[in-house]
């Protein structure tokens, strides 16, 4: 079963899943990076996602060839530019950056990774990521070039997702941005949620058992933790919790 189909699937059976963000530069120090992808073995983490806006290491293959030899949770690539392609992944998530008007990340570094990508066994997933507003500029807006939807525009987003769905991306990641001060809304996850049919993977400022559940109930079918991990990985187990419950309904 491909990465995808499991996706779809969970969609369909309105299961949700969590996803584990590594950003490689910021778990350089071994016994961090293994007690994380531990405690995600044992929590029940359904990915690993790796990558940055910016990454200024040489630690991302490190990163991936450290988790598939530890555990057996799927590594899907989140790259912040063609460069960041690692083919001991399982997967990429191919994003075109739709909340923007920058070409580059359109359509430029995708003409550059395709045949890179051709060549190897990753599983690509064609994604629509959508960057939101959520206070002081993050690191994706500065180093895309791009302006963020504002955070009340609900259409705004709900037609750039749903143009997202019939161009044929086959998820939506509505991000925050990591470290985001404010999570996106309840209710820009429910009106986007009520306007695709694909996948919906909401991220970004997500730092409390509480706000998972917020997203969760709004209608996200994965949640993606990073930043808040880096500071305090046991946060993790609650923030798993929600997720585990949700799935016993
Ligand atoms: C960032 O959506 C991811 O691109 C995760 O965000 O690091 O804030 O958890 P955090």
């Amino acid at each position: 079963m491909t990465l995808l189909s499991t996706f779809k699937d969970r969609h369909a059976q309105g299961k949700k899943s969590i996803a584990v963000l590594i950003d490689p530069d910021k778990l350089e120090e071994p016994a961090r990076l293994l007690h994380l992808i531990n405690l995600a073995s044992e929590n029940c983490v359904d990915y690993f996602f790796v990558g940055g806006s910016l990454i200024t290491t040489a630690n991302l293959s490190h990163v991936v060839r450290t988790i598939k030899e530890s555990v057996n949770i799927p590594v899907i690539l989140f790259p912040g530019n063609s460069m960041q392609i690692d083919p001991a992944a399982d997967g990429i998530l191919f994003l075109s950056l739709i909340s923007g008007r920058n070409p580059e990340l359109l359509i430029g570094q995708h003409v550059i990774a395709a045949p890179v990508l051709r060549n190897t066994n990753l599983e690509v997933i064609p994604t629509g990521y959508m960057l939101v507003n959520s206070g002081k500029t993050t690191s994706v807006a500065y180093i895309s070039n791009t302006i963020p939807i504002p955070e009340d525009k609900y259409s705004l987003a709900s037609c750039t997702a749903l143009a997202g769905e019939m161009l044929g991306l086959q998820a939506i990641y509505m991000d925050a941005g990591s470290g985001a001060e404010r999570e996106i809304s309840a209710r820009m996850i429910a009106e986007v949620r009520k306007t695709i049919r694909v996948p919906l993977i909401i991220g970004g400022g997500i730092n409390t058992p509480e706000k998972a559940l917020r997203a969760l109930e709004a209608g996200a079918d994965m949640i993606v933790i990073g930043n808040a991990l880096e500071k305090e990985p046991d946060l993790l187990i609650e923030i798993s919790d929600k997720v585990y419950e949700w799935n016993q309904k």
